[in-house]
C-alpha cells in the first residue's frame, strides 16, 4: 500500500506581489457531505474561493441524503457552499457532477444539464497532455470488497459517533495547541481489515481502468486522499471533507496532484491584509 502523498510542491507557492487565486485547468472534489454534521464546509469554501479551474468535477457523495433522512441539518455554510459552485458554474467553469450514493437520487437525471451543471454517472477526462481517466464515485466496487466490516461501518451511526468524538478529541487538542489529529483516519490506518478493504478497492479500480483502456481512474467514496502509479494504470482518490480535506487538481501541463486545504488556509493566512481580502 503506497502513502505517497505529494502534497503541495512548489506549485501552491504565492508570490507576494501576485493576487492569490490559484489557476488550474481541472479540479476534482468529492464525499463533502453537505447536510452531515462532520462536513467541514468552511474549508471547501475557503478552497473554492481561493481556486479558478476551467472544469470542476464534483465526485459523488457532495450533498448527503442520507444524513439529512436522519435529521435535517443545513447551516448557511452549506448554502454558501452550492452558492459558490453554481456561481462558478454560471461564470464560465464547466461544473460537472458525478453522483455518489449519498447522493444517488441524482444518478436518474444522467445526461442532464441542471441550472449549468452536467449531471453524468461516468465519464472520461483527457488531460492537457492526452491522459484518459476515467471518473466515477467508486461505490460501484463495493461488490468486489464486500467482506469488509469497515464498508458497512461508512455511512453508519458508528461512524458518525466516531466522528463525533474525533471532534471532541481535536476541540481538546486545540486548546492545548495540538495539531489536528484524525481518530477515523488512524483506526482506518490500523485495522487490519481496513487495510485489506482499502487494497481490495484499490485492485477493483485498477481492474475497471484495466478494462475500460484508461490511463487510470480517479474517484472518491473511501475518504482517503491517494495518488497511486500501479505500472499501467493511475488510481488516483480525491479524499474528502469530513477528515482529510483533500482535492485533486489538473495543472495546465497535464500534472496531477493532490492538495490539502490545510495547506491553503496556512497560505491565505501568512498573506498580506489586502490580498487576504481577494482570497475571500
Ligand atoms: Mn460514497
Amino acid at each position: 500500500m503506497s502513502a505517497k502523498l505529494p502534497m503541495m510542491g512548489h506549485e501552491m507557492t504565492v508570490k507576494a506581489h501576485f493576487p492569490y487565486r490559484r489557476n488550474v485547468r481541472t479540479i476534482w472534489i468529492s464525499d463533502v457531505h453537505l447536510g452531515f454534521p462532520g462536513c467541514n464546509a468552511d474549508h471547501v469554501l475557503e478552497f473554492l474561493r481561493a481556486m479558478r479551474c476551467e472544469t470542476l468535477y464534483l465526485v459523488g457523495d457532495i450533498v448527503d441524503f442520507w444524513a439529512l433522512k436522519k435529521k435535517r441539518y443545513w447551516p448557511q455554510a452549506h448554502n454558501n457552499v452550492v452558492r459558490s459552485i453554481l456561481g462558478k458554474a454560471k461564470h464560465g467553469t464547466r461544473v460537472v457532477f458525478v453522483p455518489g450514493n449519498h447522493d444517488e437520487v441524482m444518478r436518474q437525471y444522467d445526461g442532464m444539464t441542471l441550472g449549468n451543471v452536467e449531471i453524468v454517472n461516468e465519464l472520461v477526462h483527457e488531460t492537457a497532455d492526452g491522459r484518459r481517466f476515467l471518473i466515477l464515485h467508486g461505490d460501484q466496487f463495493d461488490a468486489a470488497v464486500i467482506s469488509s466490516p469497515l464498508l458497512g461501518l461508512i455511512g453508519s451511526t458508528l461512524y458518525d459517533n466516531l466522528l463525533k468524538v474525533n471532534r471532541l478529541v481535536n476541540w481538546v487538542r486545540a486548546r492545548f495547541g495540538k495539531d489536528h489529529w484524525s481518530l477515523a483516519a488512524f483506526l482506518k490506518q490500523r485495522v487490519k481489515n481496513a487495510v485489506k478493504f482499502i487494497s481490495n478497492f484499490e485492485e477493483a479500480v485498477i481492474r475497471e481502468a484495466r478494462s475500460n483502456k484508461v490511463d487510470g481512474l480517479i474517484c472518491g467514496h473511501i475518504h482517503r486522499p491517494e495518488i497511486t502509479v500501479n505500472k499501467d494504470v493511475i488510481y488516483l482518490n480525491c479524499g474528502d471533507w469530513v477528515e482529510s480535506c483533500t482535492a485533486l487538481i489538473e495543472h495546465h501541463d497535464g500534472s496531477i496532484d493532490l492538495i490539502r486545504a490545510h495547506d491553503v488556509h496556512e497560505i491565505i493566512k501568512s498573506l498580506p491584509p489586502r490580498l487576504k481580502e481577494q482570497a475571500a
